[in-house]
């Protein structure tokens, strides 16, 4: 099982922003103190997507942060990216481990401790559950609530991010519940001061649900 640090899982949405913005933006998170960072491209090319892993890996790497690939395994390992991120409509989670093999981060998102279970068997090092609260991000996605969330962690042993609406205003809501960390887009995307935003969660996610 390959362990990453789920404590403050920067996801990225570049919708609306020129790439030095979108760089920018990620430079400065990775400064405040994000643990891992998952590329997130939904409407680009496999060229494009390359492209753009590569620069983002370029910073990613400059801290340090281990950098995930949404959707595409092939551009996680194009780029040499720690690992990939699988939804359940994505390639399947034994697959990606067959062509990826053992050293390659796979994270899987679940709403189900079914789901949770079927991809912890199938190989998947760390779960995404979500969305804990509503989001304004663009994504399809249900409510799966925090009681979800907690018997999708006490029925496997891999680490749990819970994602959805969280910001550091909310996050103390998970406290006690399974989770290892937080994952958050707008928190830190949309905010004035990026550095300063994921600082404070990470604050916030030392102070709250991590003492357990
Ligand atoms: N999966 C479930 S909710 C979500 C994803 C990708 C979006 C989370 O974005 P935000 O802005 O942190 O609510
Ligand atoms: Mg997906």
């Amino acid at each position: 099982m390959n362990v990453v640090d789920l404590s403050l899982y920067l996801v990225t949405n570049s919708d609306g922003r020129g790439e030095d913005e979108f760089l920018g933006i990620i430079a400065k998170a990775c400064e405040g103190g994000v643990t891992l960072v998952q590329l997130r491209e939904k409407d680009k090319t496999g060229r494009e997507y390359v492209d753009i892993a590569h620069k983002v890996k370029a910073i990613t790497d400059c801290f340090s942060v281990p950098l995930i690939i949404d959707d595409r395994l092939d551009v996680a390992m194009a780029v040499g990216a720690a690992g990939v991120h699988l939804g359940q409509q994505d390639i399947p989670v034994a697959a990606a481990r067959r062509i990826m093999g053992a050293g390659r981060v796979i994270g899987a998102s679940a709403k189900t401790v079914k789901q949770a279970i079927d991809a912890e068997s199938a190989g998947a090092d760390y779960l995404g559950v979500g969305a804990i609260f509503p989001t304004t991000t663009k994504v399809v996605t249900a409510i799966t609530p925090v009681g979800t969330l907690d018997d999708i962690a006490k029925a496997v042993k891999i680490p749990v991010v819970a994602i959805g609406g969280l910001n550091a205003g909310n996050i103390g809501t998970l406290f006690g519940s399974g989770a290892n960390g937080v994952a958050v887009i707008t928190a830190i995307m949309d905010s004035q001061d990026p550095k300063v935003a994921a600082a404070e969660l990470r604050q916030a996610v030392m102070n709250n649900f991590m003492k357990r």
